[in-house]
């Protein structure tokens, strides 16, 4: 049999990749996995080349993951698109999508894309930015898919793996995308047509870059940490918080005694901002906030 890796699927059409060949097929079910299972951009699957365009799938690997928006199975990465200014950045979104990442078990790197655009005042909070996210124990790019900046770094992260890019929209996914693979995709049109249409286009395409896969997606405007998991369970998503043992193992890191997350805010050694959109994402509050931060 021979192994390929879906590359694409929308509605009926689905599109195999086979490194072997480094050719693309169309994918054709076989009555078993018809009925068993719908495949997703992402699946790893074996068959037979039928002839020079189709290649009959027989078997769906186990995947290792499925993600709902984008739909895409087995993904190894996500790559956090966001912008200082043009448009503004948005820390409690990313801060979010870097919790539901992790919660997901997706290891992540966050790019700071249009650097090529900052004015002094930019830079300066890009710098600001850059030093959190480093310092909560993220890896984090400067990159511009204008100029190019950073791009090399980027690829580097995402040879050999399947990567996904998320965002707000507008950041320039899908022009850092084009950068990478020399594919050229819809730049500044794809999500605005997803986000206002009802029903969401579910299509997405992965495209074979340096040994792994790369897809696009609609941009983000809005994720809550809590439509996904327990309000206990975000404190485990921040990477920062779990080098302090509270003395009491299920600390919120709220008013509770013994709070060492809390000695290290004030200590300055975990940044407000972040400890901020925690409070928000869990819906609490804490009388001794304005003291500590601002
Ligand atoms: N100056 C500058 N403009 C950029 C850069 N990257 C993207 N742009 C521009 O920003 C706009 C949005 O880029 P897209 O790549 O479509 O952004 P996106 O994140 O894919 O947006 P959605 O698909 O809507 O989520 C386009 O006009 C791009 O030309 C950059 O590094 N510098
Ligand atoms: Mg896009
Ligand atoms: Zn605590």
């Amino acid at each position: 049999m021979t192994k390929g890796i879906v590359t694409e699927r929308a509605g009926q059409k689905i599109t195999v990749f086979v490194p072997e060949e480094e050719k693309s097929y169309r994918g054709i079910p076989l009555g078993k996995v018809k009925k068993k299972d719908k495949v997703y951009a992402g699946d790893r699957v074996r068959g037979r080349i039928v002839d020079s365009e189709s290649f009959a799938i027989e078997e769906i690997e186990e995947r290792k993951n499925l993600l709902i928006r984008p739909p895409i199975a087995n993904v190894d990465k996500v790559v956090v698109v966001s912008t200082i200014q043009n448009p503004p950045f948005q820390s409690y979104l990313i801060d979010s999508l870097l919790v539901v990442y992790d919660y997901l078990g997706l290891d992540t790197v966050v790019v700071f894309n249009k650097i090529d655009v900052l004015d002094k005042e930019g830079k300066e909070e890009l710098e600001k930015w850059f030093k959190i996210y480093t310092a909560a124990g993220y890896k984090v790019l400067r990159a511009s898919a204008e100029t190019e900046e950073g791009v090399e770094e980027l690829k580097r992260e995402l040879s050999g793996v399947i990567s996904i890019f998320a965002g707000p929209s507008g950041v320039g996914k899908s022009s850092l995308i084009s950068k990478l693979t020399g594919e050229e995709l819809r730049i500044g049109e794809v999500s605005r047509k997803t986000e206002r249409g009802r029903h969401t286009t579910r299509e997405v395409r992965l495209i074979p870059f340096e040994g792994g896969f790369i897809g696009d997606a609609p941009g983000f405007s809005r994720v809550e940490a809590l439509n996904f998991m327990e309000k206990e369970e975000v404190r485990f998503h921040f990477p920062e918080f779990l080098r302090y043992q509270c003395k009491y193992s299920d600390c919120l890191h709220l008013n509770e005694e013994g709070c060492e997350v809390r000695e290290a805010l004030k200590r300055g050694e975990i940044s407000c901002e972040r400890y901020k959109n925690y409070l928000k994402m869990i819906r609490e509050f804490v009388p001794w906030l304005k003291e500590v931060c601002d």
